[in-house]
């Protein structure tokens, strides 16, 4: 499967992603095909709609202390809920499809999601730290929310402004 990152500002990132009801072949090639694209591009999650899909799917592969992503810790996430959110962190978010752009962002310090696996068995998790702010700058993807978009009115406007400028250098170059 050929996929391409889909970046700021394709309206595409703004679609709502819809519920996945059917666990088949399909899903299985494209969350497979998913993560080597997130691994080429140093990204630590990725959503569907990041790669023109949009349905209820993610990525994550969270580093560990030493910085490894190894495979056995890429955890896929199809459907995910909110089932409880609690506290305050700010942390410094970039993304995949808002390349070389990195601000401090608000989210819940944990959140606890129910999601289904890709053979759609139901499962939880309760995130703390980066997980759990992966989890929500991943889900808000699904709604066709970035991260840029939780910025102030002035530091929106500085982002434009810069991110215009890059987008003229880039198509320069
Ligand atoms: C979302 O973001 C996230 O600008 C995942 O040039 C962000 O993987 C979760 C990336 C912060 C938790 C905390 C961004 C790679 C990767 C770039 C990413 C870039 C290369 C972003
Ligand atoms: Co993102």
């Amino acid at each position: 499967m050929n996929l391409t990152i889909v970046e700021y500002p394709n309206n595409i990132l703004r679609k709502k992603s819809k519920e996945i009801k059917s666990f088949d072949a399909d899903l299985h090639k494209l969350l497979d095909a998913m993560y080597p694209i997130m691994m080429n591009t140093n990204g630590i999650g990725l959503a569907a709609i990041q790669v023109a899909h949009p349905i209820s799917a993610l990525i994550l592969n969270i580093p560990d202390e030493d910085g490894e992503q190894p495979k056995e810790n890429l955890i896929e996430i199809i459907n995910p809920v909110v089932t409880h959110k609690d506290g305050e962190s700010v942390y410094q978010e970039g993304c995949l499809s808002v390349p070389s752009f990195y601000e401090d962002i608000k989210r819940y310090e944990t959140v606890t999601i129910n999601y289904q696996d890709r053979d759609a068995n139901t499962k939880t998790i309760e995130a703390d730290g980066l997980l759990a702010i992966a989890i929500q700058h991943e889900m808000d993807h699904l709604d066709g929310i970035l991260f840029i978009d939780k910025l102030s009115y002035s530091r929106r406007k500085k982002f434009d402004k810069e991110y215009k400028r890059m987008q003229k250098e880039k198509k320069n170059s």
